[in-house]
């Protein structure tokens, strides 16, 4: 398996929750960091609302993502000043990763409940980890809606993740968010870098003061950077692995229909939801990474005792 981490103590913490906290940035840094983020807001376009997504069905946006802004161009300030500044401790903490998608996330009062997910596969993840970046710049608590992780889910669930494929824990996210939940509560300036298949979900700020943060996107330099998409008004028996790249999500948002990509092969996908059961067995299980090695070394053994 790729390496993450420079660190061997962070590695093996990493691979058995799915995440770490870790300082990473100056105080400095941070308010810099605050001031670009007013500063470029006027360049923002607004956000897609769920009106303009084309999903009729689809349910109201409660989260505020440069991701899905409307103007790409402010999309690219926001990762330029993102990756600039947060390079030298993001080069010394992680094993020579690159970024693909950069996020100021804000939290306005009473707002900002992002729903339970995993984030979107951004490469194989059965030959390495991608990684989020996730760093307050304002002291996250319970109170203001802080990121909240299901330790140990990562690799476990929806191994082709992306916009409109089916999530297998689309059933139990109630029971998930009450009983399986561990809110990290983080100062300004640290981070938590988490796997991007580990299950999150971050609640509405209760408090007066906005909550800021940044989530990077990281993926292995000499990895490609992948895209699973599915079409279901072609079919939701398929999903399509695209080639992208930084350039891909800078015009891309959840609801788009990719153009103009390179589809390396198509995946034949059946759906199944699982309950609460078989998501703690799932958890306590090697991850979809681990059970090829495993199968690969009983392989190997066979092959030297045969
Ligand atoms: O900032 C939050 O509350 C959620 C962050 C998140 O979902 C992510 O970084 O992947
Ligand atoms: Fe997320």
């Amino acid at each position: 398996m790729r390496k993450v981490f420079t660190d061997i103590k962070l590695e093996s913490e990493f691979r058995k929750n799915g995440y770490v906290s870790v300082p990473f940035i100056s105080k400095e840094e941070v308010q810099n960091l605050k001031d670009k983020f007013f500063d470029s807001i006027i360049e923002s376009g607004g956000q897609i609302t769920s009106g303009e997504t084309g999903i009729a069905e689809g349910r109201a946006i409660t989260y505020d993502f440069t991701f899905i802004d409307k103007n790409p161009e402010y999309k690219q300030r926001v990762f330029d000043i993102i990756t600039k500044e947060f390079k030298p401790s993001m080069d010394k903490l992680l094993d020579n990763y690159r970024p693909i998608i950069a996020n100021y996330i804000r939290k306005k009062n009473e707002t900002g409940e992002v729903p339970l997910h995993q984030n979107w596969a951004f490469a194989d993840e059965r030959k390495c980890s991608t990684v989020s970046i996730w760093c307050p710049l304002v002291d996250s608590t319970v109170e203001n809606g802080t990121l909240q992780v299901v330790p140990g889910s990562h690799k476990r669930f929806g191994e082709l993740r992306g916009p409109m494929i089916p999530w297998e824990l689309d059933n139990i996210k109630k029971e998930i968010i009450e009983n399986h939940l561990v809110p990290l509560e983080t100062k300004a300036g640290d981070c938590v870098i988490l796997d991007d298949s580990i299950v999150h979900y971050s609640a509405v700020n209760k408090t007066n003061d906005l909550r800021l943060a940044i989530q990077l996107i990281c993926i292995p330099s000499e990895f490609s950077s992948l895209h699973y998409h599915m079409d279901p008004s072609v079919s939701s028996e398929k999903v399509n692995v695209l080639e992208v790249d930084v350039d891909f999500y800078m015009q891309f948002n959840p609801w788009k229909k990719p153009t103009g990509v390179k589809i390396l092969r198509s995946i034949p996908y059946t759906h199944h939801f699982i309950d609460e059961k078989e998501f703690m067995q799932r958890i306590n299980a090697p991850g979809f990474d681990e059970e090829k090695t495993k199968h690969g070394l009983m392989s190997k053994l066979k092959e030297v005792f045969s």
